[in-house]
């Protein structure tokens, strides 16, 4: 027998209300939450060093404007979400501790390397494009602040997506040195894109639930599904062939059948073993210790302003 409180509870997420930082919510609602919220800040605080990489190499100032605009974005994304979790009672200073210090995760993604400008492309147009498939339903999702964080960030990384997009189609019908670079862009981040939306529905352990409780509106195998059958078509756009001898046109299912990723190669990263993992890791850690005088800085600085008050 479900206890009152969160019969009612599951009630109000049936009838698609939203969930605010004051209401109860049971335990395992506002944990999933705030490792979901968490997660997701990171991947945009860690999401801006495969791009921060190419800023001062970016082939034009209009170029360069742009990813310098893109990266500033993804902080402030970082930041909305930082304070979405805060609401359910997490402090900013616990999870920065928690991604330092390798206990929290972010997206596997950003453990690839950006080795070519074609990369910034391959970014903008699979990795914003798969985060952006991922986002939209999260507009919808049962928790108002989290729900309402994504409003922005959603029109923001579709600004950044096509960046990506247009990057690809200059490179894509440039010269045959840099289409064969697009080309070898797509076929390095082709699978790990297909690995942002999760594991296989088989192996989430966290859909159902969340599912139930509108935390996430679609399973893993379904947004994966959707972002193969919008990306595709924009590939044959481009002149360029995704990494996939299987990926075909299903009439009966009205979608592509598709090779799924190295699930193995998936896992490791996970555990920590990325081609990038000890590289980001020890670029935050750097980035939070060679801040600490503007922390330390600026708290002193607070106090004082509160003594003067009180004097
Ligand atoms: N990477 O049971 P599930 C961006 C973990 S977009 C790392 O299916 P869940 C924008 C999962 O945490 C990227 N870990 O989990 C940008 C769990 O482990 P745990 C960020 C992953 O939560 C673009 C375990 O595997 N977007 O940053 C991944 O129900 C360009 C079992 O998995 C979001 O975070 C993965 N790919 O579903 C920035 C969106 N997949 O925690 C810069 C919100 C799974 O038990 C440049 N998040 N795991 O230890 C979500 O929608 C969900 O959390 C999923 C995973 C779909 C990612």
């Amino acid at each position: 027998e479900m206890d009152p409180q969160e019969r009612a509870f599951q009630e109000r997420i049936d009838a698609n209300g939203k969930i605010e930082p004051k209401d109860w919510m049971p335990d395992g609602y506002r944990k999933t939450l705030i490792r979901q919220i968490g997660q997701h800040a990171h991947s945009e605080i860690v999401g801006q060093l495969p791009e921060g990489n190419w800023i001062t190499r970016a082939p034009t100032l209009e170029r360069k404007a742009i990813l310098l605009a893109k990266v500033q974005d993804e902080a402030g994304h970082g930041l909305y979400l930082y304070c979405a979790a805060e609401t359910l009672g997490v402090t900013r200073d616990q999870m920065t501790r928690d991604l330092l210090s390798g206990k929290m995760k972010y997206s596997s993604i950003f453990n690839y390397p950006t080795i070519t400008w074609a990369d910034m492309g391959a970014v903008g147009w699979l990795v914003d494009g798969a985060a952006i498939m991922n986002q939209v339903p999260l507009q919808r999702t049962s928790y108002g602040p989290y729900a309402r964080a994504m409003v922005r960030i959603c029109k923001e990384e579709s600004f950044h997506q096509r960046q990506g997009f247009d990057i690809m189609m200059k490179m894509a019908k440039g010269t045959p040195e840099q289409k064969r670079m697009a080309q070898d862009a797509l076929n390095r981040f082709w699978y790990p894109s297909l690995m942002m939306f999760g594991p296989s529905d088989a192996e989430s352990v966290h859909s159902a639930q969340s599912m139930a409780w509108k935390i996430k509106m679609n399973s893993n195998d379904e947004l994966r599904q959707k972002f193969v059958d919008l990306t595709a078509p924009q590939a044959d756009y481009l002149g360029l062939t995704i990494p996939d001898e299987n990926l075909k046109w299903n009439e009966e299912k009205g979608g592509y059948d598709f090779s799924e990723p190295d699930w193995d190669e998936f896992f490791d990263v996970l555990k920590g073993n990325g081609p990038c993992s000890v590289e980001r890791l020890e670029d935050r850690n750097r980035a939070w210790d060679e801040g600490r005088w503007v922390r330390e800085a600026m708290l002193a600085h607070a106090d004082k302003k509160r003594a003067a008050k009180l004097a």
